[in-house]
């Protein structure tokens, strides 16, 4: 069944709300119109027809109402992008939503027939690689994970075991402690990657030497299936593959995630680093068949941290 067709839509709900640059909208307010498709599951409802397994659209339109009257934005755009934010995070069926905001009364001084705004928001899965070798390792891959937690913009789904790990790389540094998160988040990579680099900031990151030693690391490994190259983000991460403290925890909790250049499974893909790469990189961190040490720190069989100790 195609999920894009599976939706939900709302057309004209007629909301009297206060938006707009100019102080008498604010004051006086004017009619808004609001159309929304909320992308759903359908077969469930369908099969069962049982509203519980669906969205009670009479619900949304009296979410949408009061929300766009309880709050005033100079924009329509900053209207229609926290009206779609609020639909995500109040009603976990909906996974995407296209929502637009006409304001065909806007003061404009000319004849016009409407204007209006789209915005589409949805959430994406994305698995983060987080790492430390200065201070309290621990508590500082526990704080990562909870400034996800106390981010509205994000759902934290899963949390790796973390593992004691070898420098990989060419600075001698201590043993790291690594792990790895998936996230259900709003942000796109590059407000993500902003998010991110908050939380290190947070735990007191300094960008001294490159690949050096450092409190926390937060790396993107993977946004849902896609591929960003820019100057200040690569997704997937361009080492991700070569790195087995990735792919250890990575696939302890997404083993059938599907990294998009490769298409290859994370599964496969440590499977792959285990056989070419292990001995030659000297890096050891899955331990059941490490060969080089009789349970070194390296070793995660020695040193694993569970998640469920935490
Ligand atoms: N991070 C690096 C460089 N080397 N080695 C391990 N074991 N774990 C890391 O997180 C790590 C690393 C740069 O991000
Ligand atoms: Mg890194
Ligand atoms: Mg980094």
């Amino acid at each position: 069944m195609n999920k894009e067709k599976n939706k939900i839509t709302i057309k004209n709900l007629e909301v009297f709300a206060k938006h707009g640059v100019l102080d008498f909208e604010k004051e006086e307010g004017q009619k808004f119109y609001v159309d929304a498709d909320l992308y759903v599951d359908m077969v469930t409802p369908g099969m069962s027809d049982d509203l519980d397994d669906t969205v009670n659209y009479a619900q949304v339109c009296r979410d949408i109402t009061d929300f766009m009257q309880n709050n005033r934005y100079d924009l329509i755009e900053a209207a229609a992008y926290n009206t779609a934010k609020m639909i995500l995070l109040n009603y976990p069926k909906v996974q995407k939503i296209d929502i637009t905001v006409h304001k065909p009364y806007a003061p404009i001084g000319l004849p016009f027939e409407d204007v209006s705004v789209s915005v589409s928001l949805m959430w994406h899965r994305v698995y983060l690689s987080i790492g430390s070798n200065m201070g309290d390792s621990e508590a500082y891959l526990n704080q990562a994970v909870e400034s996800l937690y106390d981010d509205d913009m994000c759902r934290v789904i899963s949390v790796s075991d973390y593992y004691v790990t070898k420098p990989y790389g060419p600075v001698e540094q201590d043993d790291f402690l690594n792990g790895c998160i998936g996230v259900d988040t709003l942000y796109s990579p590059h407000e993500m990657l902003k998010a991110v680099n908050a939380i290190e900031q947070e735990a007191g990151r300094t960008r001294e030497i490159h690949w050096g030693p450092r409190t926390l690391d937060v790396d993107i490994v993977l946004y849902d299936n896609e591929m960003v190259c820019q100057p200040d983000l690569t997704v997937p991460h361009k080492e991700m593959h070569k790195r087995e403290f990735v792919l250890v925890p990575l696939a302890q909790i997404a083993p059938y995630a599907v990294h998009p250049v490769f298409n290859k499974t994370v599964s496969l893909l440590l499977e792959e680093l285990t056989e070419k790469e292990l001995s030659k990189a000297g890096q050891h961190v899955s331990g059941s068949n490490c060969e080089k040490c009789a349970g070194c720190s390296g070793c995660a069989a020695a040193k694993l941290i569970r998640n469920e100790d935490r």
